[in-house]
């Protein structure tokens, strides 16, 4: 087996380890995030009620993008879904969604922090996928993340819709077909690839809820992994509208 395809090794014995061995080696030593500490989307509501019910108050846009949208009541699909403050590289859960680009060799922001905490075999497992089209996904092992797997996805450059939505889409069909429960999306295109915060969330939410309908048994839990105060208030004015509480 030559150095390049070395990943292959440790990416099986990684995977055929339990939880407990593979803490052992998480890049970011106990500072990792279980799943049980991640609220699901009415507790957290519960627990942040001001907040969340401050940003979601009077807004003409809002109003009208509420009119047109009127989403119903859903406490199956509403306990599937949380939103996360923080570092997607600490969560310990099935996989991370990377926004990669089109090489898959790395870069900075989140496929930059994605690949500094999953060490290097990452980069050689990557090095054999050809890359990824721009609205595909391709899955990876997680080696030093406490994630098991990463989903590489690549988000367009600037407002382009379809292309958003086939990253979210594509990214939880992979989840589907490799028996993925638990999912982190980061805010996908919304950094260098300069897609608007408020267009991107008003378009991931819809998306990630048709998913959920559709596969309702296949999915324990979408984590939407929030970096930036723009986007905390965002998902928190919008999570409201698209997975409204009782
Ligand atoms: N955890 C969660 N979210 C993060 C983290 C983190 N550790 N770090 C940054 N973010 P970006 P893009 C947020 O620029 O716009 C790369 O160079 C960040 O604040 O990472 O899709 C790739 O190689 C923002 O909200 O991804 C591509 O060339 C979000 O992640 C290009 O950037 C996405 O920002 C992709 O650009």
């Amino acid at each position: 087996m030559s150095s390049n395809n070395h990943f292959q090794k440790v990416k099986f014995e990684k995977l055929s380890q339990n939880r407990k061995e593979r803490r052992r080696d998480y890049s970011c030593g106990d500072k990792f995030i279980q799943l049980k500490k991640i609220p699901s989307w009415p507790a957290f509501y519960k627990e942040n009620s001001y907040s969340v019910s401050t940003a979601a108050h009077p807004q003409s846009l809002v109003d009208k993008f509420k009119d047109e949208c009127r989403y119903q009541v859903d406490a199956e699909i509403n306990e599937k879904v949380s939103v996360f403050y923080g570092d997607i590289t600490k969560l310990e859960i099935d996989a991370i969604v990377n926004a990669a680009n089109n090489s898959l060799l790395g870069g900075g922001g989140v496929d930059g922090a994605i690949h500094r905490a999953a060490g290097p075999f990452l980069l050689n497992e990557c090095q054999t996928l050809n890359g990824c089209d721009t609205g595909d996904a391709k899955i990876t092992g997680g080696y030093d993340l406490p994630a098991r797997y990463v989903i590489h996805t690549v988000g367009p450059i600037g407002e382009k819709p379809s292309m958003l939505e086939q990253c979210y889409r594509r990214s939880m069909q992979v989840a589907l077909e490799n028996n993925i429960k638990t999912i982190a999306f980061p805010c996908i295109s919304t950094g260098v690839y300069g897609y608007p915060n408020e267009k991107a969330v008003q378009l991931v939410l819809p998306v990630v809820r048709t998913m959920l309908e559709a596969h309702k048994d296949k999915f324990e839990r979408v984590i939407f992994c929030l970096f930036l105060d723009i986007d905390k208030k965002l998902y928190n004015r919008y999570l409201p509208i698209i997975y409204p509480l009782n």
